[in-house]
């Protein structure tokens, strides 16, 4: 993989990390209000697969959506206004942290009801496959989508009409505070898709080179006419299912091991460091010893450790003018409410 795409994605998920972890702290006091659901945990599904898509291709996400708007290119000081509710946010702040919009970059939304992606990304699928333009729509849902019947409807129609479409789902195990072997019959979610002949994978959703490379062999098939893809994406939440959940359900010591073991973070920066030096070096160094690999580093002049730590403070920084630039947006106008309702009753058709 070329090392500039490498530190894109890297960069990505510490800006992603931060960005969510600020939105908790604001969150607390009281900036921004409603549901919160964040993303810390996971970051690896958003920036692997939105990295392997192109301008052209449609992304329709959930409520927790935030990082994926963050990779989609829409400015984090956007992201953030729309969750303090504010006019300058991407949905004029009467969105809020679960309705990220941005037409412009054809992210179609995040989407509140659970289930809601699947047919909303088979429609623009099918609007897509008529026109037979080269492009494609990424349609993320959680392990706990799979029991809607929208679920299996959309996945029907997709491989019957041979639809543009990625399903990606992002296994965190948890439906709220129901583990997936208590909601689901089948815990497996790819086999699913097996029942509607749509070829799927299940990846490990904690490493980004993983995700993105499954992504570019599913958008590859997709392209090539031949129909949906599904890609399970095995990961875990390191915060409860929204902010107003202490997530008191779920054994300490599994937390503590994901944090510990498979953050996203931590091991994309190993892979990230582990890009650079040659297998001699990084033997010589130890493998998966990332202070060591990063001591090391600091002789090859690729990413040094103070590199790694500048890019730190460069994702923190634009987090804080973010933030200012949430706060110093107006509240949206009575009038502008108004205007988004009668948006589109010029284009109205009547059949
Ligand atoms: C149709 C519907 N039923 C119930 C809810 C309440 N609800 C919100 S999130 C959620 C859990 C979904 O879990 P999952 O799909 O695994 O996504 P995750 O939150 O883990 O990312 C539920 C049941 C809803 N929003 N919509
Ligand atoms: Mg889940």
């Amino acid at each position: 993989m070329e090392v500039d795409l490498l530190k894109t994605m890297l960069r990505d998920m510490l800006l992603a990390r931060a960005f969510e972890e600020r939105a908790a702290q604001e969150y607390a006091q009281g900036n921004i209000a409603g549901f919160l659901h964040l993303y810390p945990g996971e970051e690896a599904i958003a920036v692997g697969v939105l990295r392997a898509a192109e301008p052209a291709d449609y992304i329709v996400s959930t409520y927790r959506e935030h990082v994926h708007a963050l990779v989609r290119g829409i400015p984090p000081g956007v992201v953030m206004a729309e969750l303090f509710g504010k006019k300058d946010g991407c949905s004029g702040g009467m969105g809020g942290s679960m309705h990220l919009f941005d037409r412009e970059r054809r992210f179609m939304g995040g989407y509140a009801i659970v289930g809601e992606t699947f047919p909303v990304a088979t429609g623009i699928g099918y609007a897509v496959a008529m026109r037979r333009l080269p492009e494609a729509v990424i349609c993320f849902f959680g392990d706990g989508a799979v029991n809607q019947g929208t679920f299996h409807e959309s996945l029907n129609m997709a491989a019957l009409w041979k639809l543009p479409v990625l399903f990606v789902c992002e296994n965190n195990h948890y439906q709220i505070g129901t583990e997936i072997h208590r909601h689901s019959a089948v815990a497996e979610v790819w086999k699913r898709a097996c029942g509607y002949r749509i070829p799927a994978k299940r990846i490990d959703g904690m490493d980004v080179l993983a995700v993105h490379e499954a992504t570019v062999a599913a958008l590859e098939q997709i392209r090539a006419g031949n129909g949906p893809q599904l890609l399970e994406c095995e990961t875990y939440r390191f915060r409860g299912h929204s902010m107003a959940d202490p997530g008191s359900y779920r054994p300490k010591v599994e937390l503590q091991a994901f944090e510990d073991n498979e953050d996203p973070v931590k091991i994309a920066i190993a892979e990230t460091v582990a890009a650079y030096p040659t297998g001699e070096q990084i033997a010589a160094a130890g493998s998966g010893n990332i202070e060591r690999l990063s001591g090391h580093l600091q002789q090859s002049e690729l990413l040094t450790a103070a590199q790694l730590e500048a890019m730190r403070k460069e994702v923190a920084e634009v987090v804080e003018e973010a933030v200012h630039f949430a706060a110093r947006s107006p509240e949206p106008a009575m009038e502008d409410a108004q205007a988004a309702l009668d948006c589109n009753r010029h284009d109205e058709v009547l059949i």
